[in-house]
Order: structure tokens, then sequence, then C-alpha cells
């Protein structure tokens, strides 16, 4: 895992190192709004994560990448959530699985339904390769149900690697529509 300019301050001798995370969650089975606003509250139940803004929420089209078998499915809610942490991205991906497991999540096939999609898809930073914990997130810049609705909330952010957020959004293909009739909470 390597990390470029990391954003450090020094108290009272510990390294304290503040990051910018970006997640994306998305749901297809059961009550979706329900199930993203449960995902958004359980993240911020335990300490190290705050609140930075959520993106309005979209209705997309289940996406596989080309040459994958998409198994028939409904359509998705998804949003994207960016908040600071002081966490390790390990500690950080630990929480985003243990929220999917808790909300029955059932892992049977690639691609498949799901109640609960919870992505890291940047950590400051950090860059790795490895396939527990791929950052930047491997396949969010062809992603239209990821940075559209990123795009609304942070479209001059870069995506390392691919370019700003607002000119991917703008050039991505993929069956997107916002549902401005549907809001979620910030967490309590
Ligand atoms: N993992 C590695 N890197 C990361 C990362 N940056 N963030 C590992 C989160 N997890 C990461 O994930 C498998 C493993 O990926 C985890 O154990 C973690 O250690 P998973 O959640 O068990 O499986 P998955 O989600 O089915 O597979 P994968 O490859 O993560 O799929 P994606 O990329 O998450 O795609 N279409 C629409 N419209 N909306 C969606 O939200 N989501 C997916 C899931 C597919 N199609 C979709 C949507
Ligand atoms: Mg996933």
């Amino acid at each position: 895992m390597t990390e470029q300019m990391p954003d450090r301050t020094a108290t009272g001798g510990h390294m304290l190192v503040q990051h910018r995370v970006v997640l994306s969650l998305g749901s297809n089975l059961g009550d979706r709004l329900d199930n993203l606003q449960e995902a958004v509250d359980a993240l911020f139940d335990a300490p190290g994560l705050q609140y930075v803004a959520t993106s309005p929420v979209y209705e997309t089209a289940p996406y596989a990448p080309p040459g994958e078998t998409l198994p028939e499915q409904g359509e998705y809610l998804n949003i994207v959530l960016v908040a600071d942490t002081r966490l390790p991205p390990e500690n950080l991906l630990e929480r985003v699985l243990n929220i999917e497991n808790s909300m029955g999540r059932v892992r049977e096939v690639r691609w498949g339904p799901r109640t609960l999609d919870i992505d890291i898809v940047v950590f400051g930073n950090v860059s790795s390769d490895d396939p527990d914990l791929t950052l930047p997130h491997p396949r969010a810049h062809e992603r239209a149900f990821v940075l559209k609705p990123w795009a609304d909330i942070e479209p001059d952010v870069l995506l390392p690697g691919h370019g700003r957020v607002g000119d991917l959004a703008a050039e991505v293909a993929g069956e997107v529509g916002r549902r401005d009739d549907l809001t979620l909470q910030p967490p309590a």
C-alpha cells in the first residue's frame, strides 16, 4: 500500500492522519431506500468516521463488466457518501463488511442482486493492489452509478489515474436517473 502527500498532524507525539474517503452504496433487494438509510446510520454508529456529505439518490440499471454474465435482477438505488476518517483502511473495510453482513447480504452469485453493497471508492491518496482492498476501487472510473452521484457533490475532485470526476461522469455511458423524490437523512 502506498500513499502520496498524506495530510499529517502531529499532536502530543502521535501522528494522526486524516483521510477523505468516498464510499459507493447500492441496494436492489428489499426496501432499497431503507437499506441505504440503515447503512448510512450504521457507518457512523462507531467512532472514527466524520460525515461530510451524501449525494442525491440515483436509480440505476444493474451493471456487470463487459463479458460477465448479469443474472436477472431489479434496478438498484445508489448513492455516494463522503466522510473524513483517522481509521486505517483495513478498519474501514472491516466496518463496511460487517454492515453488509448484518444487513443480510448473502454472497451467492457474482454480480447477483444484493440488499447492500458498500465499496470504498477512494481512501485519501492511498493506492493498493491488494485484492482484499484495492484502492482506488478498480471499477469506479467506468461506472455511471458511482460517477454521476459523485459528480453532483464533488465534481472537481480527481479520481487518481483517471481524471476529474465531473469530466468522467459526463463521458460515462450507463442507464442512471436521479430520484429527487427519494431523500436520505444525514446520520443521526
Ligand atoms: N475489496 C477489494 N477492494 C475493495 C474496495 N475498494 N471496496 C474486496 C470494498 N471491497 C473491496 O466484494 C468482494 C471483496 O472485494 C470484499 O471481500 C473486499 O475485501 P463483495 O462485496 O464480497 O463482492 P461483490 O460486491 O459482489 O463483488 P465486487 O467485485 O466488489 O463487485 P462490485 O464491484 O462491488 O460490484 N450495478 C448497479 N447499478 N449498482 C450497483 O451498486 N454493484 C455491483 C457490485 C455490481 N453492479 C451494480 C452495483
Ligand atoms: Mg462490493
